[in-house]
């Protein structure tokens, strides 16, 4: 039965990937070329590293290892600006009534996420307690879609991974917790995520009895 919920951050538990946008858009025009929202569909879930170079692919720019990482401090200096100012009224719709009914029918929870800026976040939206543990970009940094970051998530709770559910908003992510042999919970688009076992639009009507019901087997 399940005993553990993962949580990805990033398009699950907060809209960050606004200000992701905004900053790598910056990035861009800065750099002389055009970074559309569609473009951005593609560094969901995915590492800042990785994601640079997906971006500078999209404006045919090759750069030598020690320029990047100046570009990827930059945006994240920018980030972490816009993230400075987020407020609990930016949790996404359902996802802290969710945690607090999981919790108080004995499901441990963590956060599995790709994000080095995670702890900023968690405390800026006031839901860092509500985890039993944190796995983050800064503890784990083999990215998703590898299982890393929700075996590291299992392993800290003391469940096993068929134990654990995962909720993803990324293709990615989705890929990493089935390469991790968990359940998954999608929360978007069905037709990109239709490789999880249910998928949602948000977590407004997830419940503790949806969730027993859904992976009852
Ligand atoms: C998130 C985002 C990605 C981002 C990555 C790294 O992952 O979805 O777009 O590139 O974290 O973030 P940072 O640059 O803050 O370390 P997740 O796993 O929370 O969806
Ligand atoms: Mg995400």
């Amino acid at each position: 039965s399940i005993k553990a919920c993962i949580f990805d951050l990033d398009g699950v538990v907060v809209d960050t990937a606004k200000y992701h946008y905004l900053a790598w858009k910056r990035l861009a025009n800065e750099l002389g070329f055009e970074f559309t929202e569609q473009h951005n569909e593609r560094l969901k879930g995915v590492s800042r590293m990785r994601s640079l170079e997906i971006l500078l692919e999209v404006g045919g720019i090759s750069l030598p290892d020690n320029e990047m990482e100046k570009l990827a401090s930059k945006k994240n200096a920018w980030y972490v600006e816009y993230i400075q100012k987020m407020t609990p009224s930016e949790i996404l719709p359902g996802a802290k009534e969710l945690l607090e009914e999981l919790r108080s029918n004995g499901i441990k929870l963590s956060l599995g996420s790709a994000s080095k800026n995670s702890p900023l976040i968690l405390e800026r939206i006031g839901l860092k307690n509500h985890f039993d543990a944190i796995v983050d970009g800064n503890s784990v940094t083999i990215a998703k879609p590898a299982p890393d970051i929700f075996l590291t998530a299992a392993n800290k709770l003391g469940v096993e991974p068929e134990e654990c559910v995962v909720f993803e908003d990324a293709e990615a992510g989705i890929e990493a917790a089935i390469n991790a042999k968990m359940r998954t919970v999608g929360i978007g688009n069905p037709q990109i995520l239709n490789r999880a076992d249910v998928v949602v639009p948000n977590l407004k009507d997830f419940t503790y009895s949806k969730l027993v019901e859904i992976f009852k087997k």
